[in-house]
């Protein structure tokens, strides 16, 4: 007969230490039990995300959406995609949140208070395209290291807030700003205090355009805690991690903003193309600014059957980082041969548009339906995968579904 093993003396201590209190009866617990108190929160109550959400990783919390659950024109909170670099704040005293300036180009240095940045300037309202940087690095070969997001890493919701570029211009800054950098209030992974889990930013010109926020609204109410409550930088068109959440600070820098994150290969892509798995030297990779132009089908889903004879009807969404959507194409063979969508204007600059086809079908069959948009610069999207780098970045390839007529 075997002798039931309980957790050892350590273990126990380990435990304890770990939820905050003496385990009473603790000498009893069985070898490898899982108690529910270190157990991880459901996160899509956490977080009040739909199920079909994807969970990436938990330490820190990554989610993502898939196709079909971005089909909203402006995206609610239940699908949109949560990238963190670090531990979440804990215990936001909205009263008290202040936000400095600071750097070598400000005049002086100025902090407001939430409600003196809420009544001191004119309110805006726009609806961003926030996509990561690493959206679709999971395509790569060879594989990057990072969060593996298929497709759903992007987002388009309606932030409403002050802009940067009033408050920049209250403060005062010297001629030689060339960058700001945020800071916020999250914590890095080694709960080092002294560590910033991500401090980015973008140059004075993407500063200073109207739709770059300091947002205190998502779709019309609060900013929901994981998606940066009470206070964000929102920087549509850019790869979203120059969009800061939780920001206490920003800093109006006299150089390129040296903060985490934006050195290295992070955030930053071999200035001309290189071979699969080619190592770069540092002066060789830029910072990535504008996104590169890509559409996803949201409807309908992928695996949809048709009867024969019916058309059917798709649609989705197109973006271009800084610049408008020309065009989006569908394609029912391979990509042997393209047909227009019907494409809207977007609602304010840096929204994503709304693209729509009604397709006929030759026969009874299994196809695939492919979307490329092309932005206003003629740029189109590749059918495959584009360039490969380091972290796996930029990853704007058709998005295909599968349907079969029948
Ligand atoms: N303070 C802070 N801001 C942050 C991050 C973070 O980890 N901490 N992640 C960035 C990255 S990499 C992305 S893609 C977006 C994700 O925004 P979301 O979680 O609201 O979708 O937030 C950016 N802002
Ligand atoms: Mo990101």
């Amino acid at each position: 007969m075997q002798r039931r093993k309980f957790i050892t003396k350590s273990t126990l201590a380990s435990f304890s230490a770990l939820l905050g209190a003496e385990i009473v009866f603790g000498k009893t617990i069985p070898e490898n039990y899982n108690l529910i108190g270190l157990q991880d929160p459901d996160p899509f109550k956490l977080f009040s995300k739909n199920k079909e959400m994807v969970v990436l990783n938990n330490k820190p919390w990554n989610m993502e959406a898939q196709a079909h659950l971005l089909d909203d024109k402006i995206t609610p909170n239940e699908f949109m995609f949560i990238r963190n670099n670090g531990i979440i704040p804990e215990n936001i005293d909205v009263e008290n949140w202040t936000i400095e300036f600071d750097g070598e180009s400000v005049k002086q240095k100025k902090t407001y208070s939430l409600s003196e940045l809420k009544s001191k300037f004119k309110q805006h309202s726009y609806q961003l395209t926030l996509e990561c940087g690493g959206n679709g690095r999971s395509e790569f070969d060879p594989p990057a290291k990072g969060n593996q997001w298929t497709i759903g890493a992007v987002s388009c919701a309606t932030w409403t807030g002050v802009r940067l570029k009033d408050v920049l211009e209250d403060i005062g800054i010297k001629d030689d700003a060339v960058y700001i950098g945020y800071h916020a209030a999250d914590t890095h992974l080694s709960k080092d205090p002294k560590k910033e889990p991500i401090s980015r930013g973008v140059p004075m010109a993407k500063a200073l355009q109207d739709e770059t926020l300091i947002a205190f609204k998502m779709n019309g109410k609060d900013i929901p805690l994981a998606h940066g409550y009470p206070l964000r930088l929102i920087a549509g068109g850019f790869p979203a991690s120059a969009s800061g959440k939780w920001i206490n600070r920003i800093s109006v820098r006299n150089k390129v903003h040296d903060g985490a994150k934006m050195t290295g290969t992070a955030y930053r892509v071999p200035c001309k193309p290189v071979a699969p798995g080619e190592k770069v030297k540092d002066e060789d990779m830029c910072i990535i600014e504008s996104m590169p132009v890509k559409s996803l089908i949201t409807y309908p889903k992928t695996g949809a059957i048709i009867k024969k004879g019916n058309s059917l009807n798709i649609r989705g969404h197109a973006w271009a980082g800084e610049l408008e959507v020309e065009r989006v194409s569908y394609s029912i063979d391979f990509g042997s041969t393209w047909q227009s969508c019907e494409l809207k204007a977007p609602r304010n600059r840096l929204a994503w548009q709304h693209f729509s086809a009604a397709i006929q079908f030759p026969q009874e069959g299994y196809y695939e339906v492919w979307a490329k948009a092309t932005d206003a610069q003629g740029e189109s999207q590749p059918m495959l995968l584009p360039g490969w780098n380091p972290k796996g970045y930029l990853n704007n390839a058709c998005h295909r579904i599968a349907i079969k007529v029948g």
